[in-house]
């Protein structure tokens, strides 16, 4: 049961017989994203102060220029993650392919994979606007013992076993999802803990916010466009106000607290959207369902979707459940 201000510590020892396969393991895996985010958020907060801003002039396999923080991110997750005895193998936006983590008795004996997007939003960092971690747990489907191979890292999202998110914004928040419902966790920066502020979180099942960039207004989906017409219509509830931050977990973050939705359709340079299926679209879509909201492409619940890829890119529409509906409503009629 989830008692406000209680910290994460306290949470994960109350509710360890919540996470699957109760032998500590996810618990401790939690606690090392944790630990990470910490070190992450302690950087984040004085990019401005030190030359640790600005790209590292690399670009990633996404083709995006590389941040230093996305760069030190990642290696963050990356080590602690290791060093936890966990996982057997960890993807990331980072990097080209997933990474084999064999264990400290080299016997691959680990037996959860992670997903993770290390700083999503990044290209925000030196404009001071809020950015985000995202991660999705698995068990590994390949025999235990054996080195992890890419079957455990394309599973669909219907089978994470946890799943989260963390914001670096005008506080750092840790939300996070077992399966049981969403809780967040508010960090006190003096003292390094996380406390329960955000118990029980509830995706509003209706909203009248609307989050898209509306500058690729011309290359979307006709279905997408009636949508945001409907959102502008003067009539009931509407015109809608629309917010858009550009950092996907700031945008799904506010929605789920106001109530709204998220859209990042199919455009003329991204046919497939922008967004990642595996560490992205999924554990905001577990996120999102577990606080009662929806996630979908306009067609195919995410969650359901079977991966093809490691760095495959979806359509993403997420958020209150009515709205989603909505949007989803308008796709299929143009389809
Ligand atoms: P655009 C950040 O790069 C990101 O992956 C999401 O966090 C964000 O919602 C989206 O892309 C912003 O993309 O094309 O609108 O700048």
């Amino acid at each position: 049961m989830a008692r406000k201000n209680q910290t994460l510590g306290e949470f994960i020892i109350e509710n360890q017989a919540e996470f699957p396969y109760a032998n500590g393991e996810l618990s401790r895996l939690i606690n090392s994203i944790r630990l990470a985010a910490k070190m992450v958020n302690h950087e984040v907060n004085k990019a401005g102060l030190v030359d640790i801003t600005g790209a590292v002039g690399e670009v990633n396999v996404q083709g995006e220029d590389q941040q230093k923080l996305d760069v030190l991110a990642n290696e963050t997750f990356i080590k602690t993650l290791t060093n936890r005895e966990i996982v057997c193998g960890i993807a990331s936006e980072e990097n080209d392919d997933f990474i084999t983590i064999t264990g400290q008795k080299n016997d691959n004996k680990n037996k959860y994979v992670v997903l993770i997007d290390p700083l999503d939003g990044s290209s925000n960092i030196d404009v001071n606007v809020s950015v985000g971690t995202i991660f999705s747990v698995y068990r590994r489907v390949t025999p235990v013992g054996t080195p992890v191979t890419i079957d455990d890292f394309l599973q669909p999202g219907n089978l994470q076993v946890a799943a989260g998110y963390i914001i670096y914004g005008t506080s750092t928040m840790l939300v996070f999802t077992t399966g049981h419902g969403v809780n967040g966790f508010t960090l006190n920066p003096a003292l390094g803990t996380y406390y329960l502020s955000h118990p029980n979180m509830q995706f509003p099942v209706d909203g009248n916010i609307y989050s898209v960039n509306e500058g690729n207004y011309v290359h979307f989906p006709q279905g997408i466009k009636n949508y945001i017409k409907y959102c502008q219509e003067e009539k009931d509830d509407r015109p809608y106000t629309s917010r858009y931050i550009g950092s996907l977990v700031s945008d799904i973050h506010r929605n789920m607290i106001k109530g709204g939705i998220y859209m990042y359709p199919s455009t003329a340079k991204s046919p497939n959207g922008k967004l990642r299926l595996l560490y992205e679209c999924n554990p905001v879509a577990f996120i999102a369902e577990q606080a009662g909201g929806k996630a979908s492409d306009g067609y195919r619940r995410i969650m359901d979707i079977k991966p093809e890829e490691l760095h495959q890119r979806i359509p993403f529409i997420c958020g209150s459940k009515n709205m989603v509906e909505k949007a989803e409503y308008f796709m299929q009629e143009n389809q």
